[in-house]
């Protein structure tokens, strides 16, 4: 995609953090297209005869992160279907607008998706901590459905994201493209701060 007439803003944040919470609301401001990289991976995961469900399943269940070629596969699929849907003046300035929620999780894909779809402007990283991480999840769990919200998954989550997802951010930091938000507080003061961000980036 052209950067000209693409704007990337990567999501990133440990899990439950907020990032799908926020996301939603950014959308209706901004008219951003939300991907959530992980409920892209749960769609093709239950889509029927897909070659990837179990093997999506299996990594979900166990907190790891699905292999590269998958995500990036959907994630860029997901942009072209995007695109084609709406031309020029579906978008607010004409110009493609999207959230990509919960990816890069590790350096590689970081570093491929910049260079083969499309070079993100700014990563916005909601971060609070474990015990809040985990309550929240631990709440969601009562109604979520989600095969990874029980407290063994939860663990392994967290692991997977210090040991290789926090160097995703650290990269960015050294690119100074990293904007970030405590997220420990209530939704809409969290909301009031994405909103800036985001605000900020567009003027
Ligand atoms: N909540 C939210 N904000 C709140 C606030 N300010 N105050 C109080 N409550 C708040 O929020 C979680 C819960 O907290 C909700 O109940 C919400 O109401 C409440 P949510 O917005 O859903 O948080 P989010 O950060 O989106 O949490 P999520 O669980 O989605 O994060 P994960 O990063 O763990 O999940 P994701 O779906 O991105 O990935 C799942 C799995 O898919 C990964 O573990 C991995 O196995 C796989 N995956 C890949 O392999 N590759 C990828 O690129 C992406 C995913
Ligand atoms: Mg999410």
């Amino acid at each position: 995609f052209d950067a000209e007439k693409v704007t990337v803003i990567y999501v990133l944040g440990g899990p439950g953090a907020g990032k799908g919470t926020q996301c939603s609301k950014l959308v209706d401001a901004f008219g951003f297209c939300h991907l959530s990289a992980g409920d892209l991976l749960r769609e093709e995961q239950n889509r029927e005869g897909s070659q990837y469900g179990e093997m999506i399943r299996t990594y979900i269940r166990e907190g790891t992160i699905v292999p590269s070629h998958v995500t990036m596969k959907l994630l860029e699929n997901a942009m072209t279907e995007e695109m084609k849907k709406k031309t020029g003046d579906g978008w607010v300035d004409g110009r493609g607008r999207f959230l990509i929620d919960g990816f890069p999780r590790k350096i590689d894909q970081a570093i491929g998706f910049d260079e083969t779809v499309c070079l993100a402007s700014l990563v916005i990283f909601f971060n609070t901590s474990e015990d809040v991480m985990l309550q929240r999840l631990l709440e969601r769990a009562k109604t979520s459905g989600r095969e990874d919200d029980n407290v063994e998954t939860i663990r392994k989550r967290f692991r997977t994201y210090n040991e290789q997802t926090m160097p995703v951010i650290e990269h960015y930091r050294t690119l100074n493209k990293v904007a970030e938000i405590d997220s420990t507080a209530a939704v809409e003061e969290v909301y009031h701060a994405a909103c800036a961000t985001v605000t900020n980036l567009f003027s």
